[in-house]
């Protein structure tokens, strides 16, 4: 197979906007395979990155990590995937093979780990290519590319009756919510539940949080054109911290007569993350931190808050091994346990990707879905 044109969205540098432009795309080598993309969400992460802010962020690169595509070619020794497949690319991909794979502890397969943090693939090159020179790749995805090169175990073989240009979501915003909910905190019917943070991850925990019949969900955000959507998801009350002059963590704790049994932050504040800490029940609240924060950021609290039995973890992908588990939320999404259609804000081609930045930096969008 011959290189191949693409077109992509480009970041060439931090805080520049993405230049769309045809570059070069090398055939897929030993383990890899060629995907055309039909659809990308875009998510905060993405802007994340943009901004500067990621430890691990490289430039130039084609960015997105949210997508859905078909599989045109395969490189050598490529068994699992077959032309014609339908696919979503995985950010966290799965080996099957590897310490952490085999552990059935963690989703953070580890085979890839080193090149694609550097925007590698996994022999250290890059497939795509403009005047000859490497533009790197992303997340091991680069959905913001009609044609991209991805590693097989990258890649979740999906029912070719799912509408890719709506289950693109699930390759990360709604599988890390509801993910989050039902995988690393287990929320329980009945449960009282805090989310910090209603974009494409917040909500998506609220629909995890009303699917698994959580008492009350408690919507917080400082944005209140995001309170309607979420009440329409399953939250029994929206809060504006900014209504407020104490801490808001104090406020949750009074409406809930001593704190939540779980809470989530879905922003990357650090700031935030202490609060979703200490909004949680004396004794058995949990709170699990999904936002990204900037480089060198820390957390913090008093150790005493630990001590009487909060707990704080993490959630990458909300736990979910994308290569078995993630056919499965697609099908659920097929059998009409959740919708996808309220987080599709906005809908738009290549060209106006900046746009889609845009509308999510001004808070107007949940989710762009970019078409191409
Ligand atoms: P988003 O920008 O769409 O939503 C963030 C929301 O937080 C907005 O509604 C905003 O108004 C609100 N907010 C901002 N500051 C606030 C504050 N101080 N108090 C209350 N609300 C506040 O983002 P998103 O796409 O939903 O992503 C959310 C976070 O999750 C980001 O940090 C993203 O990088 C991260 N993320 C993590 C994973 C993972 O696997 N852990 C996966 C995807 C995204
Ligand atoms: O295995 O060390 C590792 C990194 C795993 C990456 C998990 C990323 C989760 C947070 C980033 C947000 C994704 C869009
Ligand atoms: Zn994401
Ligand atoms: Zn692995």
């Amino acid at each position: 197979m011959e290189m191949i044109k693409t077109r992509a969205a480009v970041a060439w540098g931090p805080g520049q906007p993405l230049s769309i432009e045809e570059v070069d795309l090398m055939p897929p080598r030993k383990g890899e395979v060629l995907v055309r993309i039909v659809a990308t969400g875009v998510c905060h992460t993405d802007a994340f990155t943009l901004s500067g802010s990621d430890p691990e962020g490289k430039f130039p690169a084609i960015l997105g990590h949210e997508g859905g595509g078909i599989v045109e070619a395969l490189g050598e020794g490529v068994t699992s995937i077959a032309v014609g497949d339908h696919v979503i690319p995985l950010y966290t991909p799965e080996c099957g093979e590897c310490k952490f794979c085999k552990s059935g502890k963690t989703n953070l397969c580890q085979a890839i780990r080193a090149t694609q943090g550097q925007g590698l693939m996994p022999d250290g090159t890059t497939r795509f290519l403009k005047n000859g020179k490497p533009i790197y790749h992303y997340m091991g995805t680069s959905t913001f590319s009609e044609y991209t090169v991805i590693p097989e175990i990258s890649l979740a073989k999906i029912n070719r009756e799912a509408p890719l240009e709506k289950v693109c979501l699930l390759g990360c915003g709604v599988t890390t919510g509801l993910g989050a909910v039902a995988k690393t905190a287990k929320v329980k019917k009945g449960d009282t539940v805090a989310v910090f943070g209603l974009g494409g991850i917040g909500l998506a925990v609220i629909i995890g949080a009303a699917m698994a019949k959580a008492g009350r969900i408690i919507a917080i955000d400082i944005n209140p054109g995001k309170f309607e959507i979420a009440r329409q998801l399953g939250a029994t009350d929206v809060v504006n911290p900014r209504d407020y002059s104490k801490p808001i963590q104090d406020v949750i704790i009074e409406m809930t007569g001593g704190g939540v049994d779980f809470s989530f932050e879905c922003i990357g504040n650090v700031k935030v993350m202490r609060s979703a800490l200490e909004c949680c029940h004396k004794g058995w609240g949990e709170s699990v931190i999904i936002g990204v924060a900037g480089a060198g950021e820390e957390i913090c609290t008093r150790p005493f808050q630990l001590v009487t039995g909060r707990v704080w973890r993490g959630s990458a992908f909300g736990g979910v091994k994308g290569r078995t588990e993630l056919p499965g939320y697609v099908q659920r999404y097929l059998d009409g346990e959740f919708e996808l259609d309220t987080f599709i804000t906005h809908t738009m081609g290549l060209d106006d990707i900046n746009t889609a930045f845009e509308l999510m930096h001004e808070g107007k969008s949940i989710r762009t879905v970019i078409h191409f």
